[in-house]
């Protein structure tokens, strides 16, 4: 498989005296196009969620309120990334194990993704992950 890199990247905000607006188009911004909208709220204290990585599906994580982190493992590089900005969108490529914890009483984190969901897409074995991406 090849190598691709997980980043952080800001979004156009449109702000005026009603207050702000930020966009997110299909192939701008997001490197793929959108097939499917999930959000995560209402998470309760230490809660810690994730635990996976993907074959294919490529998402975008921000928070559209609140905050929360993301720590990302690419089987190389360890990063713990910290969503605290409607504004700041985490383009998460499929060979990144990650885990989402930290989460603000008030966030709602919201996901893009350029697959539908397929339980199939997901390795959810640290041993399998290495296997599949280990030494990119
Ligand atoms: C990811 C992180 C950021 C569905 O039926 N359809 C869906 O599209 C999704 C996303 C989930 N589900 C079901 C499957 C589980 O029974 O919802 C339940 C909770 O999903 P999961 O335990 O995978 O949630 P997280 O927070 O661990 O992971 C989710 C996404 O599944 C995953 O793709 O990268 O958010």
């Amino acid at each position: 498989m090849s190598a691709s890199y997980s980043r952080i990247e800001e979004i156009s905000e449109f702000g005026d005296e009603r207050g702000f607006l930020a966009v997110l188009e299909n192939n701008r911004v997001l490197p793929f196009e959108i097939n499917r909208v999930f959000y995560i709220y209402k998470t309760l204290p230490g809660v810690r969620r994730g635990f996976h990585a993907h074959y294919k599906t490529r998402q975008a994580l921000v928070c559209v309120s609140g905050s929360c982190k993301v720590y990302l493992d690419n089987s190389i590089r360890k990063t713990d990334i910290l969503l605290d900005s409607p504004t700041k969108i985490l383009i998460l490529e499929p060979n990144d194990w990650h885990e989402m914890y930290d989460f603000s009483t008030d966030c709602v984190l919201l996901v893009l993704a350029s697959h539908l969901y397929d339980s199939e897409d997901y390795i959810r074995d640290y041993d399998r992950f290495l296997e599949v991406y280990g030494g990119e």
